[in-house]
């Protein structure tokens, strides 16, 4: 039988809408995830947040288990990572945002 692509725990997955950068506004660092880092369920960790353009995201996770791939819409609907999108594999790596919809996903298994 074939298995859907959800997990009961959430995937490893975010969608960030980024504004652009207010004058005199200072960028902002976040830890995805907060103490639980970039994981399960981390798909509503953006919710009440306003992001920047200039923001830095930092990815926490255990390089073992996941990564990051920054992802165009195209690639986060069809939950795969085209050939050349940007990976990040440290464990600890720090993304500033962009402008507009930033996408980033776990590459790992049906993360
Ligand atoms: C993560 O990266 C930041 C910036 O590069 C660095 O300051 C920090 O010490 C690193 N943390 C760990 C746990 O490696
Ligand atoms: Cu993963």
């Amino acid at each position: 039988m074939a298995q859907g692509r959800s997990s009961a725990m959430g995937l490893v997955a975010l969608v960030l809408v980024v504004f652009g950068l207010l004058e005199l506004s200072t960028a902002t660092t976040y830890t995805v995830g907060d103490n639980g880092g970039w994981t399960f369920g981390v798909s509503d960790w953006p919710k009440g947040k306003k992001f920047v353009a200039g923001d830095v995201l930092v990815f926490k996770y255990p390089a073992a288990a996941h990564d990051v791939v920054a992802l165009n819409a195209d690639g986060y609907d069809s939950c795969s990572a085209p050939p050349h999108s940007k990976t990040y594999t440290s464990g600890n790596d720090s993304i500033t945002l962009k402008k507009g919809a930033n996408f980033f996903l776990c590459s790992f298994g049906e993360h």
